[in-house]
């Protein structure tokens, strides 16, 4: 078995990325090239063979390769983004995921992001947001349920998406930024809270038994370790002014 990171490149343009909840940062494009390549090595020492999907100039967003699709076991959904300037940037994706799964797509009105989507065993928590419309999620309902899938809408504010607020850290337990989302809507799963002071913490990518984390919250990730849980942090100080984190640069899944 291999386990693959599908990634995207930083596109010329990210400067002109989508913004929803934080203000426009200039972004130095050679860094956020730089930290994109520390984070791809990270994958590799964690286990992942990456595989880097050309980027397109007029798409600033597609380095957040995790929105245009949904990777599961046994087939994929490329998505339909919420932002209309990010929807060229799925099929380009669906290529790269071809000799892989399956394919099915989100259809026209539905919209759908990957970022919104948290996927425990055959549950998949949708984050009911500007980007994930109710269409989308019923779409999700209708491909998935005939392949063994649960599919909830949570409902989210605040924040981008439902993995912005929320994400998995290990089998049992969830990492959440309760102002964002309620844990009332993960029964049966231990949650732990980010730092207060790191509003933006909750968002880890977890490979195996370890997270992928940011640098910039030292806190949280000290209460992870306290947990027993492997912390490898990369700083994506340039890539979370585009308003993105560590899920959404990269599409694990074993292949
Ligand atoms: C956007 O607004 O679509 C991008 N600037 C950021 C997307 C981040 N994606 C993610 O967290 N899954």
């Amino acid at each position: 078995m291999t386990r693959i990171a599908l990634t995207r490149e930083v596109s010329d343009n990210i400067g002109r990325c989508e913004l929803t909840h934080i203000a426009r940062q200039p972004i130095d494009v050679a860094l956020a090239r730089a930290q994109h390549a520390t984070y791809e090595d990270a994958l590799r020492e964690l286990g992942c063979r990456v595989e880097r999907v050309a980027g397109t100039p007029d798409s600033p967003d597609s380095v957040f390769i995790e929105d245009t699709a949904v990777v599961l076991p046994d087939l994929a959904v490329i998505t339909r983004p919420g932002a209309p300037s990010r929807r060229a940037e799925a099929s380009a994706v669906s290529e790269a995921l071809r000799p892989y799964r399956q394919l099915q797509t989100i259809e026209a009105p539905g919209t759908l992001d990957g970022g919104d989507v948290l996927t425990i065993g055959h549950t998949l928590f949708i984050g009911e947001t500007a980007r994930s419309n109710l269409h989308g999620i019923e779409q999700m309902k209708r491909l998935l349920a005939p392949e063994g899938y649960t599919v909830i809408g949570v409902p989210v504010t605040g924040c981008l998406h439902l993995k912005s607020a929320v994400t998995r850290i290990s089998d049992e337990m969830l990492l959440i930024q309760p102002v964002w989302v309620d844990a009332s809507a993960f029964p049966g799963l231990d949650v732990l809270e980010v730092d207060p002071t790191e509003p933006y913490a909750a968002n880890a990518l977890r490979i195996g038994d370890r997270v992928l984390y940011p640098t910039a919250f030292p806190r949280t990730a000290r209460r992870i370790e306290a947990r027993g849980i492997e912390v490898r942090t990369v700083d994506v100080s340039q890539l979370a002014k585009a308003e993105g984190a560590v899920t959404c640069c990269s599409l694990v899944f074993d292949a």
